[in-house]
């Protein structure tokens, strides 16, 4: 065979960086292009419903609970997006929760800039998936090992069945609204998209699977008892969002996580906290460190991957332990711990290491709802905003907020008049009141007051 003779394989790069960019340059220019055939987010909107189911390749996007089309995003920096149409946006969403620096976050480029020239994945264990592990196990005390996934889906599948295996039981609790991804035991009664699209049981779940899961309203001691009492030897996990976010923000009532956490020790039931929105959020140890609560097995996702795909789930060593190739769980996964995911997430971590990073998250939040509250009190609007630290939630109610029958009481309509007139206004609030609004160290106090500013504007003539 004719082998190149020794030349090392870096010495001859097939384009120099002259004739890449001219190569991109002249295929920007035809008119065939993508980019250049599609200069609006209508026109571009139109033929990705042709390819794309719904136009999105996650349903929460489509605005189908506030009407409308989407606009498509060109590009986001720090506290801002803009679109296609040329139009900018101070951003309360941060990609759903990752962007907790605020959007292209420059030392995690740089750090993904630089892993990626040693390799984008190798499928073979690398130093920094032990990194990463290590973070993870030294800021979340309840977690003794854990396994890295490529979302927040399979970190909670897999907790499911890890904690079946290790139970040898089958039925699940979760909550009313809660939303922990698309596996077919989570998707009852969920929150999220799945509420957004108001089918919180999927389709092509089968009734044998959905038989297996016990929905409960969240907050309700009563319904959890009688459940225990109903079949609690069978009960092998019951999992939550300590603090529920996919059904808007919703918040435990006093004591209510430290019962559960009581009666799921009672009947050997693995309580899995899904910390995949709050976790490294909320704090260095989530909502368990806020609460001081320590669960058996813990998910999370988002800020642990700086914006690229990541999940994990990980807890107590007994019941990690009986994950393959150790124990009879099989779970698995080809980017699993992939370099640039973990580069991204230990980068934007040590970001988060810096003295008073989430205090700064909590003043930002407490500047922003002491402006929304006193603009909806003024007006005399009945309205709710719930908040704990960067995410928040605003319900045009004014019952309390404490599970999903009270968060239906809200007045949707009024939503989606603000969610446009927000729009408008170049202030992007979530598409949907069924989710939480994020906020990032790179909000400064101007794009808070400007929001505010332009949200008194709006409410002025209603
Ligand atoms: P992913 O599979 O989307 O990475 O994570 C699923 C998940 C699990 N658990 C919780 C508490 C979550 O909030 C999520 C995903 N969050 C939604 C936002 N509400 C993702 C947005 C979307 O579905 O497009």
């Amino acid at each position: 065979m004719n082998r190149a003779k020794n030349k090392h394989w870096t010495d001859s790069p097939p384009f120099d960086n002259f004739s890449t960019i001219t190569v991109a340059a002249i295929a920007l220019l035809q008119d065939n292009h993508p980019l250049m055939r599609y200069p609006t987010s209508a026109k571009l909107f139109q033929t990705a419903q042709q390819l794309i189911p719904g136009g999105v390749n996650s349903p929460v996007r489509a605005f189908r609970n506030v009407g409308g089309e989407p606009f498509f995003v060109r590009r986001a920096k720090g506290s801002r997006i803009e679109d296609i149409d040329g139009k900018s946006y101070i951003d309360y969403i941060g990609t759903w929760g990752p962007a907790i620096l605020g959007h292209a976050p420059m030392s995690v480029i740089n750090a993904v800039h630089e892993a990626a020239k040693n390799g984008l994945s190798f499928g073979i264990p690398n130093v920094l998936e032990v990194e990463m592990a290590q973070m993870v196990t030294s800021w979340v005390p309840s977690v003794e090992k854990v396994r890295m996934t490529n979302s927040g889906t399979e970190a909670t599948m897999s907790a499911i069945r890890l904690a079946r295996g290790f139970t040898k039981r089958d039925k699940i609790i979760k909550f009313d609204g809660c939303y922990h991804g698309h596996s077919d035991s989570l998707l009852v009664a969920a929150g999220s998209g799945a509420l957004t699209q108001g089918e919180p049981d999927s389709a092509g779940v089968p009734k044998s699977f959905a038989a297996e899961t016990i929905v409960l309203p969240f907050n309700d001691r009563h319904a959890v008892e009688e459940a225990f009492r109903a079949c609690g030897d069978q009960i092998a996990a019951l999992i939550l969002e300590p603090y529920p976010a996919n059904a808007g923000l919703i918040l435990p009532q006093p004591g209510f996580l430290a019962f559960l956490r009581e009666i799921t020790q009672k009947f050997g039931t693995v309580l899995i906290f899904d910390e995949v929105m709050t976790g490294f959020r909320l704090g260095k140890a989530g909502v368990q460190g806020l609460e001081n609560i320590t669960p058996d097995l813990s998910c999370f996702g988002k800020v642990i991957g700086g914006g690229l795909p990541v999940g994990a789930f990980g807890g107590r060593a007994d019941i990690m332990d009986y994950l393959a190739p150790l124990g009879p769980v099989y779970q698995a996964g080809t980017l699993s711990g992939n370099p640039l995911a973990m580069v991204a997430g230990l980068t934007q971590l040590h970001e988060l290491e810096k003295a008073g990073a989430y205090q700064t998250l909590d003043a930002i939040g407490a500047h922003l709802q002491q402006g929304v509250e006193s603009i909806f009190q003024k007006k005399g609007i009945p309205h709710r905003f719930n908040r704990v630290g960067s995410m928040f939630c605003l319900f045009f109610t004014d019952a309390e907020i404490i599970n999903l029958d009270s968060v239906k009481t809200q007045n949707l309509e009024q939503f989606r008049k603000l969610f446009w007139a927000m729009i408008d206004e170049g202030v992007y609030i979530a598409p949907s009141p069924y989710e939480t609004g994020f906020l990032s160290l790179a909000h400064s106090r101007e794009d808070i007051d400007e929001t505010l500013e332009k949200l008194e504007k709006i409410i002025a003539s209603w």
